[in-house]
């Protein structure tokens, strides 16, 4: 006689599936996670700020009217490289070991489009990756990738068969492939999670053809401390990221040499003009030539030529968002028209922020407010109450186990990010963290910014400068300072808020296990 065994079904399906199964087998929700490249929120109008009403994302903003809008959202370090890897795995970078750029990603860590992969969603990811390794080891049912920063213009494209020129605008082309695997390149059987991740608007703010005169004419409000002395800062003071001195007038800034020419000025990398067809590039240069020859025209002093500068860089950086919030717009319209919406959770934010002009800069890196906050808008109908504003402070590594808590997947206890979903559906625990870590790593590299740790508090912020012959402290508060302009560390009056969050600083690389950097004493 044979005896038959047979598995019970939920036995032959891996683990994480069962437990997906067993919470929700119908509704597990569909994720849309957009991330753009260094879009501040102060660029971003549902945030409110005087700049973005003059440059608004309504369809960024439809997000927010959507669902939840959050106003206190951080990375744990400003840059891309860290920041995904963060975003991959909901640890701190000291944690999974992606400190700064250039490192490479080790694919076989826990990451959470695997996870929901094994859990049965159809799973994908277009655009800019920068982890240095194939997004092959992932396990995506199909990607496309720039290469490492990518091009605006015509840029390589990197997928599962090889590597080919694209014909086109980068943040067109991420959503054209983006809406392609939507509509007809997923299994449709399946739940799905896609990652779309945009080049845009990140240096050097190239604007699609069809948004270079956008922003032309306009005059953007320039930030109060545009010409910080950085006094009592030295970290702050050493930095490479001055606007009116470190950006190339070329590159950046496509300043040209002379009236009635086209020639551009310092132009460190030429790559990224060099890549446009001559059509293309005529149009640009005949978009450009009239206020590149006003400019050369006018004999402007150093003050009013640095002015003349953030404005030239609003209109660039502002340009190239224009064109993120389009697609952004055809994602949610195609989710609409098929009626996806309803079960679909989207996201948009940013690797990190960036300054505007604050402090003089362009860039991120610092712990200072522009950097360390990113964009964080979310919709999920019937979960999110539409118009959703939440101030409790949330981290990148709180990405991953929002997202699995939703679709009813376990993962690993190295996670060491909190669910958002509580605060999500309008309650914030009573532990929920009131404060939150920050460690940069990446000196010196670009922009000279000095390795740094602190804590954010709600009202206080605490920092380490280190490294390199360096120790040097700053202690601010936000409710009297929110610029971060005056460094109260030796400040008597200041001696016990110090105390108390140095103490936290102590706990929070205690509670993380971060023992990279110096130990406090
Ligand atoms: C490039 C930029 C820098 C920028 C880094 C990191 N220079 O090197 O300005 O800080 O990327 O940015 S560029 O002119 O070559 O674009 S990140 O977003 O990838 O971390
Ligand atoms: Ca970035």
């Amino acid at each position: 006689m044979t005896i038959r065994f047979r598995l019970p079904v939920a036995l032959a399906l891996p683990l994480a599936y069962v437990a997906a199964a067993g919470a929700q087998p119908a509704a597990r929700p569909n994720i849309v996670y957009i991330m753009s490249d260094d879009h501040a929120y102060q660029a971003i109008s549902a945030y409110g700020s005087p700049l973005s009403k003059l440059a608004p994302t309504p369809n960024i903003d439809r997000i927010a009217k959507n669902g939840a809008i959050f106003t206190q959202s951080f990375v744990g370090n400003s840059l891309c490289g860290p920041s995904r890897a963060t975003l991959l795995t909901g640890r701190q970078s000291h944690a999974h070991g992606f400190t700064q750029n250039g490192q490479r990603f080790d694919n076989k860590v826990w990451v959470w489009p695997r996870a929901l992969g094994q859990a049965g969603y159809a799973t994908a990811m277009f655009g800019k990756w920068h982890i240095n390794r194939s997004p092959e080891g992932i396990g995506f049912d199909d990607w496309k990738v720039l290469d490492d920063q990518g091009e605006y213009y015509n840029p390589d494209i990197i997928t599962p068969k090889g590597r080919s020129i694209a014909q086109g605008y980068a943040t067109d082309l991420i959503t054209q492939y983006s809406l392609d695997w939507l509509k007809t390149g997923r299994d449709k059987s399946k739940p799905f999670a896609i990652l779309i991740h945009h080049k845009a608007p990140h240096r050097n703010f190239m604007p699609a053809l069809r948004h270079v005169r956008k922003y032309q004419g306009v005059t953007f409000p320039v930030p109060g401390n545009y010409f910080d002395d950085y006094r009592g800062r030295i970290a702050a003071g050493t930095q490479e990221m001055n606007i009116y001195r470190d950006m190339y007038e070329g590159h950046d800034l496509k300043m040209t040499v002379a009236k009635g020419s086209a020639q551009l000025r310092y132009n460190r990398w030429p790559g990224a003009f060099d890549r446009m067809t001559h059509a293309q590039q005529a149009e640009w240069d005949a978009a450009m030539q009239a206020d590149n020859d006003r400019l050369n025209d006018a004999k402007l002093s150093d003050r009013d030529l640095a002015l003349w500068k953030y404005q030239r860089y609003m209109q660039q950086y502002l340009g190239t968002i224009a064109a993120v919030d389009e697609g952004v717009g055809a994602v949610l319209d195609y989710l609409e028209e098929s009626g996806l919406d309803r079960n679909t959770i989207v996201v948009y934010t940013s690797d990190q922020g960036f300054y505007l002009g604050e402090h003089g800069w362009f860039d991120k890196r610092f712990i200072y407010e522009e950097s360390m906050r990113t964009p964080f808008l979310i919709q999920y109908p019937g979960h999110i109450r539409p118009g959703t504003r939440v101030a409790a402070p949330i981290q990148n590594i709180d990405y991953a186990p929002t997202f699995l808590d939703y679709a009813g997947v376990k993962g690993p206890a190295t996670i060491q990010g909190r669910s958002m979903t509580p605060l999500l559906a309008g309650r914030t625990p009573r532990d929920w963290r009131t404060d939150v870590y920050y460690h940069y790593y990446e000196f010196p590299g670009f922009h000279s910014v000095r390795a740094h740790y602190g804590v954010r508090g709600e009202r206080y912020k605490l920092v380490r400068f280190y490294g390199e012959g360096l120790d040097a402290w700053e202690f601010y508060d936000l409710k009297s300072d929110p610029h971060e302009m005056d460094n109260r560390i030796g400040d008597p009056a200041m001696k016990a808020p110090i105390a108390a969050m140095k103490r936290r600083l102590v706990e929070l690389r205690r509670e993380y296990e971060d023992t990279s950097g110096p130990a406090i004493s």
